[in-house]
């Protein structure tokens, strides 16, 4: 949409909040500047920082400008055109598909891609590659969400609300989430709700800037969530607060979970996550009390090996108090990456076909292989999950096609992934900067960026939002939608991989059509006059569903299911040898592995560089001296960053912000231990020891 004084309406390139802005082009052809964008309501015109400045990566003294192809004569990076660059990437894909079976080629996508790009990706290993081995970051972000949402509920949307809706309910849970870093814009909503009468409660282990907002602040022991909300669900229990006729009217499998929750009395609650008797019958109160009341979880809670009961173990307590499926409660996952929602819906993930549909259903891939115009025979079937298939790099995986992510500072047990990556025959890396894993790779290609041009995200509300092109790229890149149409022409299928965004959406709509995630009645023009539209959106005439679940839930019976789980310890639990806990997570100034925000000066200086959080008595026992560098040693090995001091923190555990490649990398030190439905590794908690450096 361009506004009337030629600024062009769009969203950020970042988080899931995608917040609406306008760019104003400089003269001359200087880039673009960012304005507030005050008609979009989600963020009524406020950025953060990395909204603010994230033109400068559009510079090209941080970007990269032309593809970069290893040569034999230096094995070293070297610039090449696009042509030989496309032919490298083809030959060396094709080459170990022949050699190995497609199954050795790999694909790893990203959930900041656009819609138009996930599906296109999806589609590009199903049939260009025809290999099943494809999956991406998303695994490590909402996968555990994900699947709890759809055990209990059939359909799973993070939000099944949108934002406005939780100034107006009584009482909200936010269960590891530090919204006060991570969507600074969105904090308001928990400020309005707080100035309407309504409580926050924060769970986290550290007292966060959102934490200190709170009404009441538990901080519980890392990982020991499900305990925490079993807990509550005793005291719900004993203290007669449960909905009975909710529970008969509309849920499935109460005497289970009951059962469940029933051996999981307070005092051995307290024990487990460290929250006194007290402050969880206050919850209790403060939830149980109003009218209606939420609870929304977000990395804290799932990215544990345990992460899917977790997450259905406080399903279970809004199930048996009544508040889910109803206006202005229920449970809803606060989706991390710009385009997270929308890139789990289309199809890179390793199970999945568009519209969320399930790779193992027959209808599913006869519907998708006749848009796609191919037998549904040919279509493979599910592959690895993204660390099993980082793990399985350079072994069983040995060609790998990496969009959109970063590994190499962002997995799990980074080093064993890093020596996996460097043991691949062959890399090829689509990236918009050199990023780490990028310096990697065989070949990397250069690509556009979001403002540079068009392409559909869907926000963690479940809101189908269009970002318009508003600047010419610079002549070196070619769009992610170019690289996969010239990558299948040469390997003999350019036909079904148009460049055009918004044919790759039509598409997109029919590979939907009567999916979980129906998007057949959006379109580009819709989303302009409508400032985004929720699906499912079944029709053009369907005004598309902010509410989820107010009559039915998305399972067979309509019913929701409680989750019959108990508790279970981590992964790793401490010892005399790794006597601490370290969780890992994001500081306001940097995104994710850095890639893109470590490369802005203004957000540099506001964080330069990783740290270790430390309780002073823990500092006092082991000698630590603020802003002195600390060793943090597990199992996986060894991380070095400054100490800061703070007693923000438990003193049982140690927090590092996981944005920073090098000696001061969190993921040397995290453990790849995996939750058994949704895959997702245990980023939350592992156990180190540390000592000054
Ligand atoms: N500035 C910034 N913003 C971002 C991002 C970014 O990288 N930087 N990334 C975006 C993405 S992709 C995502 S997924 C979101 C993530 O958004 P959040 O989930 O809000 O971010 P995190 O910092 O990973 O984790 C939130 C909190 O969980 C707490 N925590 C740690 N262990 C536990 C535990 O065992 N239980 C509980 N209850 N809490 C625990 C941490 O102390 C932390 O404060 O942010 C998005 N926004
Ligand atoms: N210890 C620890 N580790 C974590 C987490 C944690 O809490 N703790 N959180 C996990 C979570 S929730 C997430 S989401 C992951 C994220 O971790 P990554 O997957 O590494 O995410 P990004 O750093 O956003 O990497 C995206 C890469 O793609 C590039 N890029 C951006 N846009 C595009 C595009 O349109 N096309 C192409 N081709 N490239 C693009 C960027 O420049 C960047 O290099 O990290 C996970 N790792
Ligand atoms: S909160 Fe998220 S979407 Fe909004 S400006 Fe910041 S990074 Fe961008
Ligand atoms: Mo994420």
């Amino acid at each position: 949409m361009r506004t009337p004084d030629s600024a062009t309406a769009t969203h950020c390139p970042y988080c899931a909040l995608q917040c609406g802005m306008n760019l104003r082009p400089l003269p001359g052809g200087a880039g673009v500047v960012v304005e507030e964008r005050a008609d979009f309501p989600v963020n009524r015109g406020a950025l953060c920082g990395k909204g603010r400045t994230a033109p400068a990566v559009l510079s090209s003294r941080v970007r990269l400008t032309g593809p970069l192809v290893r040569t034999h004569a230096t094995g070293r990076l070297e610039p090449a055109t696009w042509e030989e660059a496309l032919d490298a990437v083809a030959e060396g894909l094709a080459r170990t598909g022949r050699t190995h079976g497609p199954d050795a080629v790999g694909v790893f996508g990203g959930g900041g891609l656009t819609n138009e790009k996930a599906y296109a990706l999806g589609k590009f290993a199903r049939v260009a590659l025809r290999t099943s081995q494809i999956d991406y970051n998303g695994r490590f972000c909402m996968s555990s969400a994900a699947a709890a949402h759809q055990r209990a509920f059939g359909l799973d949307r993070g939000l099944p609300f949108p934002l406005e809706d939780v100034p107006r309910t009584g009482c909200v849970i936010l269960v590891g989430s530090n919204p006060a870093e991570t969507m600074p814009p969105a904090l308001r909503y928990f400020t309005e709700l707080q100035a309407n009468g309504g409580t926050l409660i924060v769970v986290d282990p550290r007292r966060t800037r959102t934490a200190d907002q709170a009404d009441l602040h538990l901080a519980p022991r890392p990982g020991t969530d499900l305990a925490l909300a079993l807990g509550l669900l005793h005291l719900v229990v004993a203290e007669g607060r449960t909905d009975e006729e909710f529970i008969a009217g509309r849920t499935t499998g109460w005497p289970q979970a009951r059962a469940a929750a029933m051996a999981h009395w307070p005092e051995l609650v307290e024990r487990i996550t460290g929250v006194p008797v007290p402050k969880l019958r206050e919850a209790v109160a403060l939830f149980c009390d109003p009218a209606s009341a939420m609870v929304l979880t977000a990395r804290g809670p799932e990215q544990q090996s345990k992460g899917t009961d977790t997450v259905g173990a406080w399903i279970n307590l809004c199930l048996a108090t009544g508040r889910a499926g109803r206006p202005l409660s229920g449970y809803g996952c606060l989706t991390g990456q710009g385009n997270g929602q929308g890139g789990r819906e289309h199809g890179q993930k390793a199970d999945q076909l568009p519209g969320y549909r399930k790779l193992t259903d027959p209808a599913a891939r006869a519907h998708v292989a006749e848009v796609w115009g191919v037998d549904p025979e040919s279509l493979p079937g599910p592959g690895r999950s993204a660390y099993e298939l980082l793990d399985a790099l350079g072994t069983e995986v040995k060609a790998l096609l990496l969009m959109g992510s970063n590994p190499v500072v962002s997995a799990p047990r980074a080093a064993h992934v890093e020596e996996r990556i460097r043991s691949l025959d062959f890399l090829a890396v689509a990236d918009v900067v050199l990023s780490e894993t990028a310096a990697l790779a065989d070949v990397v290609l250069p690509v556009t960026q979001w403002a540079e041009e068009t392409g559909t995200t869907t926000s963690l509300e479940g809101r189908v939002l269009l970002r318009r092109r508003a600047l010419t790229p610079p002549p070196g890149v070619r769009t992610d939608l170019d690289v996969l149409h010239d990558l299948a022409t040469r390997l003999g299928t350019g036909k079904g991989f148009p460049t055009d965004p918004e044919e790759v959406f039509e598409e997109l709509r029919r590979a939907s059509a009567g999916g979980p995630a129906d998007y057949s009645g959006i379109s580009y023009a819709r989303i302009e006059a409508e400032n985004g539209v929720f699906w499912p959106c079944p029709d053009e005439d369907h005004a598309g569903t902010p509410r989820l679940f107010l009559d039915r839930f998305a399972t067979e019976d309509g019913r929701a299911r409680f989750a019959p789980v108990t508790h279970r310890e981590a992964g790793e639990v401490p010892d005399a040898e790794y006597p601490l806990l370290l969780t890992t997570g994001r500081v306001v100034a940097q995104y994710q592995s850095g890639a893109q925000t470590r490369r802005v000066d203004e957000l540099n200086a506001a964080a330069p560089g990783p740290f270790v959080e430390l309780h002073p008595r823990l500092a006092t026992r082991i000698g630590a001296v603020e802003g002195a560098p600390l060793a943090v040693v597990s199992r996986r090995g060894r991380a070095v960053a400054p100490a800061r001091i703070t007693d923000t923190i438990r003193a049982d555990t140690v927090f590092m912000p996981f944005h920073w490649p090098g000696e001061g990398r969190a993921n040397t030190l995290t453990n790849p231990a995996l939750d058994p439905v949704s895959r997702m590794p245990e980023f939350k908690v592992c156990a180190v020891r540390v000592e000054p450096a």
